[in-house]
């Protein structure tokens, strides 16, 4: 029987001699570490005094109910980075950008527990971060470090906290998936390499809010519920867990398509993902794994924020499926 590879071993044969590289290697073993802690408040769940309730305190930078867990999970992970070449932390919980190591060359942002609306239901929950390299002299104010293309990551990657905690990755070349061995602690390297196949017969959306769509969207819905005699083709299947992390790791399992379109209701307009930390990892992973990440129509890698917590309409998954999300527009 081959020994499965550790995530520690993936790093060190990933970075060599490389700096930049060793650099990147640290930052992500330390997001993984302060998951393990997250994935163990999250487990302990109604057990952990104080924590993982449903008691909604002040609204996060995002204007969010916000769960004690989603404060305490940016607490570890900036813990965590402490040590780590990371000279600055965006986070949703922060309204703007947290100083961590002066001599710093990375730049990483993180949702620390999406699909926080789900801890007291006992679903999949998890960790997104991105990281760009960061050079004081290049940047005017350090905020400018974030308001680039996403195509400006060089590691991205989600932690998803279920029956297994997983750890998708990308650094750029492909994208691996690795699973929390709870017998030795260690991340084993599970996938190498994921396609997610290009074609598909599965959506992942919040069909309650059709009559709130524009026109094209409410038309691509309404074509996939035509089934086999309708436009597509084909009969259509729905899964949507409303946990963003749960929703992708399915979709990087066997295909498949998420969509959080733009809607009429107030503070929807640009959708309910965030760019920078949530929409920019998934489409670095989803595009290392052969798949397509879109706001609807343009590429979310080539889109240059304005703002740290700005919202984007977000379809990513199976390649055809979100090309023809694309043509109806
Ligand atoms: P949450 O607010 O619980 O963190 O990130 C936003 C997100 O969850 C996604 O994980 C999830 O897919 C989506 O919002 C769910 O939105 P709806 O409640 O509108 O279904």
């Amino acid at each position: 029987m081959s020994v499965a590879v550790s995530l520690k071993t993936y790093l060190a044969d990933w970075a060599g001699s490389d700096a930049s590289r060793q650099a990147v290697a640290a930052t992500v073993t330390a997001i993984a570490e302060a998951g393990l802690g997250i994935a163990d408040l999250v487990a302990r769940g109604p057990l952990e005094e104080g924590l993982a309730n449903i008691r909604g305190i002040d609204p996060n930078a995002g204007g969010d109910a916000q769960k004690e867990l989603d404060v305490v999970a940016e607490e570890l992970i900036r813990e965590k980075l402490l040590p780590t070449p990371t000279a600055f932390l965006a986070s949703e919980e922060s309204e703007e950008l947290i100083p961590l190591n002066p001599e710093g060359r990375l730049v990483v942002a993180v949702d620390p527990l999406d699909g926080s609306s789900n801890i007291d239901t006992n679903v999949s929950v998890g960790t997104i971060y991105s990281i760009m390299p960061y050079d004081a002299a290049a940047f005017a104010k350090p905020e400018d470090a974030v308001m680039r293309p996403g195509s400006a990551q060089v590691a991205a990657g989600f932690l998803a906290y279920g029956p297994a905690t997983i750890l998708v990755a990308t650094f750029g070349e492909g994208t691996q998936v690795f699973v929390h061995d709870r017998r030795t602690g260690e991340f084993l390297l599970a996938r190498s390499d994921v396609e997610i196949p290009a074609e598909t017969k599965e959506y992942g959306i919040n069909q309650s809010n059709v009559r709130h769509w524009d026109a094209p969207m409410q038309r691509y819905l309404a074509d996939c519920l035509a089934g086999k005699e309708g436009p597509r083709g084909k009969d259509f299947n729905m899964r949507w867990v409303g946990s963003m992390v749960a929703d992708a790791f399915r979709i990087f399992t066997r295909g498949g398509v998420y969509v959080y379109p733009r809607d009429k209701r107030k503070g929807y307009d640009n959708g309910r993902l965030r760019l920078i930390y949530e929409a920019f990892p998934l489409a670095f992973l989803v595009e290392q794994a052969k798949g397509g990440a879109t706001d609807g129509t343009t590429r979310i890698l080539d889109i240059t924020p304005h703002h740290i917590h700005q919202r984007i309409p977000l379809v990513f998954g199976s390649k055809a499926e979100v090309d023809a999300i694309a043509s109806y527009y």
